[in-house]
């Protein structure tokens, strides 16, 4: 339960520039409705009890609102990722500096210059982490965050046809994968479960974007009724142990952003590295 106990989190507010330069867009964002969703899931995110630090939205970086993808934080070590599309890039110079000096954790760069890594490939079931090898992450990436967090089992697992392996599961409790009932989402979790160390539940979703949860302090934040009434349903009847706070997140969605990707949770303790 501690892996999913968290005192901080980093969120980004959304630039002008989102609504016209985001990649991937599948249809027009409508960016005042986007700035109130995103002020929902800050306000979700104070309401657990996590001391949240807001960066101010960058106009140069159009998809700073998905801040996960810059970094992973875990037993007190962030790792700076090396995003692959060239226009994400610099988003690590801000969080670099926020990590190190607000957060005062320790921070470790990848230096191999051919690795890609991504914040949303990577899964950390509070015991093991899998990532995922999708369009944003290499093998030399996933090699980085094993040498990053020696302590745990890493584990590669091919992603298709989706942007990053969280795109399709995510833990929604400790030791339970909520995972979407699409072929390739269930591909991934067949790869998982051959390669696992540890055992773990599962539980699935008929809509693949909800079946992308945080799960932090107790509380699951998911996709609501309003968007996705029959995963909601589900959460509702199996989760019902949890908090549930069901959150609207279309106009992220549109720029392929999930309920994940818009934060990067932390546990700071006054120790280095944690026992988990
Ligand atoms: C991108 O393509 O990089 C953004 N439009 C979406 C990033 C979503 N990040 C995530 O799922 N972790």
């Amino acid at each position: 339960m501690s892996a999913f106990r968290y005192t901080h989190a980093i969120v980004c507010r959304i630039p002008d520039s989102y609504k016209t330069n985001a990649l991937g867009v599948t249809s027009p964002i409508d960016l005042p409705k986007a700035r109130k969703q995103h002020e929902s899931y800050v306000a979700a995110l104070r309401e657990i009890g996590l001391d949240v630090i807001e960066l101010p939205a960058d106009e140069t970086h159009p998809d700073c609102v998905f801040v996960e993808d810059i970094a992973v934080v875990c037993n007190g070590t962030a790792l700076l990722t090396r995003p692959a599309h060239p226009s994400r890039e610099k988003e690590v110079d801000y969080m670099r500096s926020i990590l190190k000096n607000e957060l005062e954790l320790p921070v470790v760069e990848i230096s191999d210059k051919s690795a890609t890594l991504e914040g949303g490939d990577v899964l950390f079931t509070g015991k093991e982490f899998f990532v995922g090898l999708s369009g944003r992450t290499n093998q030399a990436g996933a090699c980085a965050l094993a040498s990053a967090f020696p302590e745990f089992p890493c584990t590669p697992i091919k992603v298709d046809n989706h942007l990053h392996l969280k795109s399709m599961l995510t833990m929604a409790g400790p030791d339970v994968i909520c995972v979407a009932s699409a072929p390739e989402a269930k591909d991934a979790l067949k790869r998982i479960e051959r390669e696992a160390t540890f055992r773990y539940q599962t539980l699935t979703v008929p809509d693949t974007c909800a079946a992308n949860v945080v799960f932090a302090n107790g509380v699951l934040l998911h996709r609501s009724k309003n968007e996705y009434p029959e995963s909601a349903k589900i959460f509702e009847e199996k989760l019902s142990h949890w908090t549930l706070k069901g959150l609207d997140l279309s106009e992220m969605e549109k720029a392929v952003g999930c309920l994940t990707c818009c934060s990067i949770l932390i546990r700071k303790t006054r120790h280095l590295k944690n026992i988990m």
